[in-house]
């Protein structure tokens, strides 16, 4: 294991040392951060105090100098803001902090997003993604778009607080195969069960494939709700959308 030394920010040290209190997540984000380049440090010292101006900066500066869209985004953008969710988690920021820390993400997301969406040929999957109704959380679910955009796939981009008809009218009128709910309440997550019933309902639940994801989200709650599939984080919701791709084509073939 790294050490908390071994990291080169010391505004980062310090938000571990002060505000980390689990052994795993210090390990967690004491090897991460120790590993991250001193620009990528500055990326996310920026996110964690919410300066979304030098987000901005910063990232177009570690683009310009040929950092990956990929490095920025995980050690980085990411890296941060894991930071500023324990510190919510545990009551030291608020949600008018969060905020200004979300906006440092879009920030620098802003920049990112046009890369990773340009990286992969478009193809006529069309896949459906929102965040379920009652649910004001995108960032994740903006993630998961970017890296499907990247991986060629076209993404509808319902948004978030998407009620259960939206979803379905999305998918009739787009003739989507793939299907993605993000929820990151544990009391929206019902909401998935209800949108898969909402499916059934109107007949088209076997048109479909449907993947949910969310942090409060499980491969077993996913399986429990009927879904087809489960994304722990972007590159598994990719995995999920081309997997499901794959069987609603092979299912039509037949
Ligand atoms: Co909210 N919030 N929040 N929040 N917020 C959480 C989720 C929470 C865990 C914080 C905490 O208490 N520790 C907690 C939920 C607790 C629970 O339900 N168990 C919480 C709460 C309670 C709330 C409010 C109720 C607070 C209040 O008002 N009292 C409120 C609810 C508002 C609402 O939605 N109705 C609220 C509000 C907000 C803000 C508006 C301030 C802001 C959202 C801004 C925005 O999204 N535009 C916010 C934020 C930023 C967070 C935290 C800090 C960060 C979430 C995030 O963006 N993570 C979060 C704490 C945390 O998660 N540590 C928290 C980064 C993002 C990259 O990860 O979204 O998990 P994530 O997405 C990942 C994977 O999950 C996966 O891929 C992504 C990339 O790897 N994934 C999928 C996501 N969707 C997928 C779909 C897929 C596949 C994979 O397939 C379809």
């Amino acid at each position: 294991m790294a050490e908390l030394s071994d990291i080169d920010n010391e505004t980062v040290r310090g938000e571990i040392e002060e505000f980390l209190v689990d052994p795993a997540e210090i390990e967690r984000f004491v090897n991460l951060f120790a590993a991250a380049s001193p620009e990528m440090l500055e990326i996310a010292e920026a996110i964690i105090i919410g300066e979304h101006e030098d987000v901005d900066s910063l990232t177009q500066q570690a683009l310009d100098n040929g950092t990956s869209a990929l490095e920025i985004m995980d050690d980085g953008l990411i890296a941060g803001m894991g930071i500023v969710g324990i510190k919510f988690r545990e009551d030291f920021i608020f949600v008018p902090e969060v905020l200004v820390c979300a906006r440092a993400m879009k920030a620098g997301m802003a920049h990112i997003e046009p890369i990773l969406s340009a990286s992969g040929a478009m193809t006529q999957e069309t896949v459906v993604m929102g965040t379920v109704k009652g649910d004001l959380h995108d960032i994740g679910k903006n993630l998961c778009i970017m890296m499907l955009r990247g991986a060629g796939l076209t993404v509808i981009d319902l948004g978030v607080d998407t009620a259960p008809e939206d979803f379905v009218n999305a998918v009739k009128e787009t003739e989507a195969v793939v299907m993605g709910m993000s929820a990151l309440l544990t009391t929206t997550m019902p909401n998935m069960e209800r949108t898969i019933e909402v499916f059934r309902d109107a007949g088209l639940r076997s048109e479909v494939g449907i993947m949910v994801g969310g942090a409060p989200v499980t491969e077993e709650y996913a399986k429990s709700i009927g879904a087809d599939a489960y994304g722990k984080d972007a590159m598994a919701c990719v995995e999920a959308a081309k997997g499901l791709a794959a069987t609603q084509h092979s299912k039509s073939a037949t």
